[in-house]
């Protein structure tokens, strides 16, 4: 293929409720929407990045900016494979999450004119996943409760806590108490810990949770490591992991014994489909995370989530999670499975009203001006 135009659009949804973390409250969730045109075919990708560098250190006007001064021009103007991407765009360092939404839209626009889902090309071997859910910090036990016992009413099949300093056992103890000990739990704390809070850390040791997301900074793999020899929850690594090759040398430090892979955060599907493949040979679960991603790139993300070491249930939860009205067809919960989209590409493309609605402002990179 070669690429005739691409189109930037900067859209914000509405989130249904505040989503608040350990590094801050989101009240609306703003997006960087690609559109790939080429040879008749629109490919679309999803920026995970968010609008202010809180999660990582991306955010979407860098994004936007990194992709029409660097990273269009050296895809353009050429024959390209979704597979030239990530060598094409090695040189320039970081800025993987502006590198997976562009990989993401030449895939989609590739698979489309071969006319073969992204899910048959990636691997998957189902087609459903189990679907997690993501809460909050809330504003009080009781309220969290009533939260967690809406989704397990709706079906979700993992619950995940964020957590912080002062709110982590005792959220997790009721958790537990009121929903029992069956309940696939784990938590999130979004690297709000240091080492020195082990003992704290261990003391959620007796809830038999599945895992313990990122507690600590991203750079810390020793920290992580030397947390995961006093505590039996199994670390999880999220943020500090960024590509395979981090993976691997976190796996052998013994800083993670399970994978939160997000493809954003690791440059893309191709990527992500390596880590999947680096965690599986050392025997670890993988699952797959989510940034409050619109339709688009939950597509893809489920097509992801349906490859054998996907083990444990990820945050590819259904579409009404975060939003009243995502931009495509919304995926929804049977039995607390998603179904992964079987069309051409990702396989779903945003409603065009619903598109415009959203739609703050958009830019155009053409080869050659
Ligand atoms: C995580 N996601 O696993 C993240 C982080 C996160 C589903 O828990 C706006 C945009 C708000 C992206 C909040 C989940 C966000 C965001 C949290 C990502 O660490
Ligand atoms: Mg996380």
């Amino acid at each position: 293929m070669r690429i005739d135009a691409v189109e930037l659009r900067q859209v914000r949804m509405p989130l249904k409720s505040p989503f608040r973390t350990s590094f801050g409250s989101e009240y609306d969730r703003s997006i960087l929407l690609l559109a790939v045109h080429s040879g008749g075919a629109v490919g679309w990708g999803e920026c995970v990045a968010m609008s202010d560098p809180l999660y990582s250190s991306e955010y979407r006007d860098a994004a936007t900016d990194v992709l029409l001064r660097f990273l269009l021009p050296a895809l353009a103007d050429r024959e390209l494979r979704a597979t030239d991407v990530g060598p094409l765009l090695e040189r320039f360092r970081g800025h993987r999450m502006a590198k997976a939404a562009i990989e993401a839209a030449v895939l989609d626009a590739e698979l489309q004119l071969r006319g073969e889902s992204l899910a048959g090309y990636l691997g998957a071997t189902t087609d459903r996943v189990a679907a997690g859910v993501s809460v909050g910090i809330a504003d009080s036990i009781p309220a969290l409760l009533q939260e967690v016992g809406g989704y397990l009413d709706s079906g979700y099949r993992r619950i995940k806590l964020k957590i912080q300093p002062g709110w982590d056992v005792e959220p997790v103890a009721a958790v537990r108490r009121e929903f029992g000990a069956e309940l696939p739990l784990q938590v999130d704390a979004n690297t709000a810990y240091r080492l020195s809070d082990a003992r704290q850390l261990a003391r959620l040791d007796e809830f038999d949770l599945l895992l313990i997301e990122q507690p600590l900074p991203e750079e810390d793999l020793l920290g992580h490591a030397r947390l995961a020899e006093q505590i039996s929850t199994p670390v999880c690594l999220d943020e500090s992991i960024t590509s395979a090759e981090s993976v691997a040398q976190a796996i052998t430090l013994g800083a993670c014994e399970v994978v939160n892979i997000k493809p954003g955060r690791v440059g893309g599907y191709l990527e992500a489909r390596r880590i999947h493949d680096v965690a599986s040979a050392h025997g670890l679960p993988v699952w797959c995370g989510g940034m409050l991603e619109t339709g688009i790139g939950r597509a893809a993300n489920l097509a992801l989530a349906a490859l054998p070491g996907f083990v444990l249930p990820g945050d590819t939860s259904a579409s009404d999670r975060y939003y009243a009205e995502d931009l495509t067809e919304p995926f929804v919960l049977e039995d607390g499975y998603v179904r992964v989209p079987t069309g051409p590409g990702i396989g779903v493309a945003p409603d065009p009203d619903r598109l415009s609605a959203r739609t703050e402002s958009v830019q155009t990179f053409t080869p050659g001006s």
